[in-house]
């Protein structure tokens, strides 16, 4: 006999789940039930500061007042058409996506896998209509270490066994070279390639931030090859490195940039394929769609987040804020911390696997009220909301030495 659902813990909820939920998580033992800014609270109460941020899905913090707030006034008038009609909020969105990011198009999704699924159809039909390619010959370049979603195409160019093993057979046409090498990227280009798909800091990987030049090697290789330089900034874009899109730390412009998480505010999905006209100007009615993409809730919502963008405000914030991370945590190297990169409010840190593996800090911190999530052995992820304040990002990185130096 189970608790009545209004009383059950934090433990009664976590039994619950096992028989009926599919194992494809294993969550750190916590149960949070509310949550506002750059906090959360369990079902008994307990808070917690948020250093993941739903993997960058929370840049502007659990709750935005100006989000829920938009999202409140939609859910009153409308929530869904599908594209079979117009509504009234699709244009404002893909117009303000579009200024925002440089870009002429937009192409609205759901989920960032659906945004990356979509970019390779395109640059494939770009590829064949417009740069030449025999019909079903198109390559498409990535790098090792690689984390673009979870679908089957998607997963066919993992360089991660646990992201394939048991989900083949996959999916054709794509070259994997190493990351930060633009020499083996040149040797994979070739009359075939429609483009080159790189995300310009490896989030899942541990944040792993490339060479200065690297983002415009890869652009000056693209366009002297005659193929697209699509970025993957679903992770890295919207803020958190301090800048709208992490490539404006090279000063480049892709060809098509694909994003999602932070884009639906930590609301609703929503996620984008934003390209120039020659790019997304290849599809024609009927040759793609999704039921929800462009839906009047997520433009609604996309469009307050695109405001929030615009006043510049996270941007700098994560630039400013990402100064007192860096140097917090070169503080810490030799007490614990191997080494670690930061880029804005992001971070992955090397912990000595002698104090734990990542998992194992990551349940150490969240006792001592700080939820992070480790990525692989024993790095650490940090992505807090960019609205943390300076004195909650301070208290982390004091809770982190805590936890590494007294093994807490
Ligand atoms: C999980 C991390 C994993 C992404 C980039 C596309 C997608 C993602 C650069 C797909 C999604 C999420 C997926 C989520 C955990 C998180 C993640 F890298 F952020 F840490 F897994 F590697 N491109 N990343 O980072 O977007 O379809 O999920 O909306 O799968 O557990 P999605």
């Amino acid at each position: 006999m189970t608790a009545p659902a209004r009383t059950r813990t934090s433990a009664d909820l976590i039994r619950a789940e096992e028989p009926v939920l599919a194992h494809n998580y294993h969550p750190l033992p916590v149960v949070v039930a509310r949550a506002e800014g750059a906090w959360v609270e369990d079902v008994e109460g307990r808070r917690y500061l948020d250093m993941l941020a739903g993997y960058s899905a929370l840049n502007f913090g659990h709750r935005h007042p100006a989000l829920i707030e938009a999202a409140h006034r939609q859910l009153d008038q409308l929530t869904l058409t599908s594209r079979a009609f117009h509504n009234d909020k699709l244009a404002q969105f893909a117009e303000s996506l579009a200024e925002l990011t440089g870009q002429d198009m937009v192409l609205p999704m759901n989920t960032g896998a659906e945004a990356v699924e979509s970019g390779i159809k395109v640059a494939r039909k770009w590829a064949y209509e417009v740069k030449g390619v025999p019909a079903d010959r198109a390559t498409i370049v990535v790098a090792d270490g690689n984390f673009h979603g979870r679908t089957t195409t998607i997963v066919s160019f993992s360089t991660d066994e646990s992201a394939r093993t048991g989900f083949g057979p996959f999916t054709p046409g794509f070259r994997i070279v190493p990351y930060n090498d633009l020499a083996a990227l040149e040797a994979a280009v070739d009359e075939t390639t429609a483009a080159v798909l790189i995300e310009p800091i490896q989030g899942e990987a541990g944040v792993l931030i490339p060479d200065d030049g690297y983002l415009a090697g890869i652009r000056e290789l693209t366009r002297r090859a005659g193929c697209l330089f699509i970025a993957d900034e679903i992770q890295s874009g919207l803020g958190r490195t301090g800048r709208t899109l992490a490539v404006e730390h090279e000063a480049v412009v892709p060809d098509m940039v694909l994003l999602g998480k932070a884009l639906g505010g930590g609301i609703v999905p929503v996620s984008a394929v934003v390209a120039r006209r020659e790019v997304l100007g290849v599809l024609r009615p009927g040759e793609h769609g999704s039921t929800f993409g462009g839906n009047p809730l997520a433009a609604a919502v996309g469009s307050a987040v695109v405001e929030l963008l615009g006043t510049g405000e996270f941007q700098r914030r994560a630039a400013e804020l990402g100064v007192t991370l860096r140097e917090g945590l070169a503080a810490l190297e030799g007490k614990g911390v191997r080494g670690f990169r930061a880029r804005g409010l992001w971070a992955g840190v090397d912990v000595d696997p002698a104090i734990g593996t990542g998992r194992e800090i990551s349940e150490r911190l969240m006792r001592e009220g700080i939820l992070v999530k480790d990525t692989h052995g024993s790095t650490i992820r940090l992505a807090p909301p960019l609205t943390i304040t300076d004195g909650e990002l301070r208290s982390a990185l004091g809770t982190l030495e805590k936890v590494l130096t007294e093994g807490a």
